[in-house]
């Protein structure tokens, strides 16, 4: 069980269309871990959708996505 006291965690939907292969899903889990260490990142190939539970804002998430090389739908 993770406290929340530096702010309030978010869960976010996301579809990343071009997310092809588990090695994407890495990237795009990288990319968030680099702006929000204790974010947790759950992707599923099949539906392209990105779940993901973080404080940082969406906007955030979906520029640190997009600049991997993954644009978010
Ligand atoms: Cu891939």
């Amino acid at each position: 069980m993770i406290s929340c006291t530096q702010g309030l965690v978010m869960t976010l939907q996301l579809t990343v269309p071009s997310m092809a292969c588990s090695a994407c899903a890495d990237t795009i889990t990288q990319a968030v871990a680099a702006i929000d260490p204790t974010a947790t990142v759950d992707a599923d190939l099949k539906t392209k959708l990105v779940n993901i539970d973080t404080q940082q804002s969406e906007v955030a998430v979906k520029a640190a996505i997009a600049s991997a090389g993954y644009p978010v739908s």
